[in-house]
């Protein structure tokens, strides 16, 4: 084994560079990230060993970022996110400074975590659209060759539909478990369009959606979907569905686009009143938006998506005769404060407040009944408990109306990827409910109005030295700046802001809002200049 990691290695230099597994796994230019896949390749399958030979998920991507950019991160048997104990293993072998350095470490783990190295390993990948992944894929192979690793190449795949096959591989055959699903990209779209189906009987024609795919891999996959729902109730328009022109995939398009420059991607053409989306580019990410009558841009982020979903599902959860079931929302602190006013008070649901990273989210999440959760950005999904999927399983109604809530409740736990947030399950959730609740945007987005904000990104040497804690609200190093950022803010009504370090980006990220437009733009300045 030694010998054959060594020879692979050989064709996988590492650069001089230091790597860390990030909020997302590895991400950057993706000429630095040969030797990273194929070590990272070599510890999907240790995860695999270590799990009793469960099937362990590996996706290259680099999301929202631009073209030259990758990434890879892995997936964990349930189709949750890496254990963040491994994510150190990972940076472990990512760094070893030579062939046989590696090998070292490789070994050096199998004693440390006590992996039974004679177990089968078992690997599923998929990527992106990206120029890069093919030979990325092929330093991934190198590697699960090299230890004898079982594995499946995927091809082109969106995150959430890997997380979701990684969850049917893992949830067949088991006694006391359900399997999730087929475990095929044709299962997925089957699975997901037979309850869109089933929640749309009877309801109302609500119209075109038009979806922006940032250019990317969310493009071939809603269309493959589509396909699978039925024109007859599922009137998609697809642009930016480019995918054979790498340049332009994430440019002057897709959520984070949308989100950070708060107007429609150039290419939308979208009348007045008419529902878009936009997707990001490996699809795990969401955002609607509409323009009034006037021509004014409305954003529907994440946090309107986690109100809207909450709000249905508690009603529901009630409907159902479930009303023991936990429901709560969890946020960030880039949630708008209208947005988790609305939920605490209008809704009467608990919310949960964690830092920013989808992992620390779903966590939360899976501590309620139905733990919904969204970033401001667009990320998010609800969790079902085990509590939860037996009794929505197993519940007997006990009139016509509860009988048909329930029958509701259970396709929509078919509709939602609860391994991850999905921007196509997430594209129907909302298609559903607005359904049901026969809205369109502008009723939806006058649940409640978000405070004005603004997000400012500070240049630091190093960011390192920025240590936050309560859910990122509040630093405790460098000391002072927390008290200087308290007095500024105790000016402002309604005045909330905070900085954090980025964990994606050498820079500080500023927060800040306030009752008025002007006055949240002059305290995230003021904070700005604060941490600068
Ligand atoms: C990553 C996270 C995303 C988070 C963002 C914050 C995942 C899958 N992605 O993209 O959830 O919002 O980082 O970036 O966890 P920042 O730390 O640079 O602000
Ligand atoms: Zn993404």
């Amino acid at each position: 084994m030694a010998a054959a990691i060594i020879e692979a290695s050989k064709k996988h230099p590492k650069p001089d560079q230091v790597f860390s597994y990030g909020t997302a796994g590895f991400r950057m230019k993706a000429f630095l990230l040969d030797s990273v896949v194929f070590r990272v390749g070599l510890l999907a399958a240790l995860r695999s060993q270590r799990q009793g030979g469960r099937t362990i998920g590996l996706m290259i991507t680099a999301s929202h970022n631009v073209p030259e950019d990758n990434g890879v991160k892995l997936v964990d048997p349930m189709g949750e996110m890496l254990d963040e104990r491994w994510e150190a293993h990972a940076a472990t072998l990512a760094n070893a400074s030579s062939d046989e350095d590696l090998v070292a470490k490789y070994e050096g783990l199998i004693t440390e975590l006590k992996i039974n190295t004679s177990v089968q390993a078992n690997v599923i990948f998929a990527k992106d659209t990206r120029e890069s992944g093919p030979a990325l894929v092929a330093a991934l192979t190198d590697a699960l060759n090299a230890v004898g690793a079982n594995f499946t190449d995927y091809g082109l795949l969106t995150t959430p539909q890997l997380h979701y096959l990684v969850r049917c591989i893992n949830t067949q055959n088991l006694p006391d478990t359900k399997p999730y699903g087929e475990p095929t990209e044709e299962g997925y779209y089957t699975k997901i369009a037979a309850a869109y189906r089933k929640l749309m009987q009877g309801k109302p024609r609500q119209g075109q959606v038009t979806v922006d795919c940032a250019n990317g891999v969310g493009a071939p996959k809603l269309k493959a979907l589509a396909e699978a729902i039925g024109k007859d109730i599922f009137d998609v328009k697809v642009i930016n569905d480019a995918i054979d022109v790498p340049s332009k995939l994430n440019s002057q398009c897709g959520a984070d686009f949308v989100k950070t420059q708060q107007r429609l991607p150039p290419a939308s053409q979208a009348s007045a009143l008419a529902r878009c989306a936009s997707l990001d580019g490996d699809a795990d990410r969401i955002v609607y938006y509409f323009c009034d009558s006037d021509g004014s841009f409305h954003l529907l982020d994440g946090d309107k998506i986690a109100t809207l979903a909450a709000s249905f599902i508690a009603d529901l959860v009630k409907a159902a005769g479930l009303a023991d079931l936990r429901i709560g929302v969890v946020q960030t602190a880039y949630a708008n404060g209208s947005s988790t006013a609305y939920i605490t008070k209008t809704l009467g649901l608990p919310v949960v407040c964690t830092p920013t990273g989808v992992k620390h989210l779903h966590h939360a999440a899976t501590k309620f009944d139905c733990g919904v959760y969204f970033e401001a950005n667009g990320h998010g999904t609800v969790t079902f408990s085990l509590a939860a999927h037996s009794a929505i399983a197993s519940h007997s109604p006990e009139s016509p109306a509860q009988a048909t809530a329930l029958e509701n409740l259970r396709a929509l736990v078919d509709l939602i990827n609860e391994t991850v947030g999905d921007a196509l399950s997430d594209l129907l959730l909302v298609e559903v409910i607005l359904a049901h609740k026969g809205w369109g945007p502008k009723e939806w987005n006058s649940t409640y109005t978000d405070l004005p904000n603004r997000l400012v990104r500070v240049e630091v040497k190093d960011r390192s030295v920025f240590k936050a804690t309560d859910a990122e609200r509040r630093l405790l190093e460098p000391t002072g700046v927390q008290e200087k950022i308290d007095s500024l803010v105790g000016k402002y009504k309604q005045g909330r802001s905070f900085a954090r370090a980025s964990g994606t980006e050498d820079a500080v990220r500023v927060y800040s809002e306030a009752g008025e437009r002007a006055e949240a733009d002059e305290l995230a300045r003021g904070v700005a200049d604060i941490v600068a």
